[in-house]
């Protein structure tokens, strides 16, 4: 039986964690849970060291100041991977990643793929209720990156994922740059260079119902230019290439 440890990172998420949590438990009731909080004022953390003291196996991880998901994401795995969990997931607490679906992720990842990723750009996979900028934004930000990268994940931006321990280790995670977003495609580009074999399994996006995005122009930017960045610095070194599959 493969431990597997869900990584929630949250700023100003107090409206959320409750429900998030508690529908993790049902869905996925062995799954330990690290919620990553950067100081949320309105209480986050607490309210998920409450909630998780009455439900178990929930820790509250607690940065002092909002230093970006990437990072956020970094410091957990870190903990995950020291811990020798088997299996990390990345799950947002805004209830955009249905908590449900986690299971047809950790099915994906026992049959062997190296990195699974909950894809909203999939037949069966959606994002309702977006507003037509946000949804264009994505879908060409990923068909950029899908052309400039070559990796042929049709949704590199999605944070609902779930990587094998050993995935995270052969790419060296912890030696990533991006900040924020960027993170996503920055380990998918990674895992593909790597050999690794890439899943995406269709996932339903719900829009956030409470509280506030934490996008910002500065975010979707940092994206678009490491992308680029890696795009060409890889071309010139001849290394935009895969390495022969595992
Ligand atoms: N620890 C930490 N968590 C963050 C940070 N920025 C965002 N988050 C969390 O990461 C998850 C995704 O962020 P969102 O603001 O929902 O970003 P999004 O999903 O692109 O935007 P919307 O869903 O449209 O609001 C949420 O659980 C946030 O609370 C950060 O700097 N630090
Ligand atoms: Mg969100």
């Amino acid at each position: 039986m493969s431990r597997v440890l869900v990584v929630t990172p949250t700023f100003l998420e107090a409206e959320n964690i409750e429900e998030a949590l508690r529908r993790l438990r049902v869905a996925v009731p062995e799954a330990d849970v690290l919620v990553v909080d950067d100081n949320s004022p309105d209480g986050t953390a607490d309210l998920a060291d409450t909630i998780g003291a009455e439900l178990g196996q929930v820790e509250v991880l607690r940065r002092p100041t909002k230093t970006g998901l990437g990072t956020a994401y970094r410091a957990g795995f870190t903990v995950g991977v020291e811990r020798g969990y088997d299996v990390l997931v990345q799950m947002d607490a805004d209830l955009s990643h249905d908590p449900a679906a986690l299971p047809s992720l950790l099915r994906a990842v026992d049959q062997g793929a190296d990195l699974v990723v909950g894809s909203r750009y999939v037949p069966g996979g959606s994002v309702p209720h977006w507003p037509w900028l946000r949804r264009a934004l994505s879908k060409w930000g990923n068909r950029y990156a899908g052309f400039v990268l070559g990796t042929g994940v049709a949704d590199a931006t999605s944070g609902y994922r779930a990587y094998p321990a050993d995935t995270l280790k052969a790419i060296d995670f912890a030696s990533t740059r991006a900040k924020g977003y960027g993170f996503q495609i920055e380990t998918a580009y990674r895992v593909w260079r790597w050999g690794g074999r890439i899943v995406e399994v269709p996932i339903t996006f719900t829009d956030r119902v409470k509280g506030h995005s934490k996008m910002t122009w500065r975010i979707a930017a940092e994206e678009l230019s490491l992308v680029t960045w890696w795009g060409v610095r890889d071309r010139v070194r001849g290394r935009r290439t895969r390495r022969a599959a595992v």
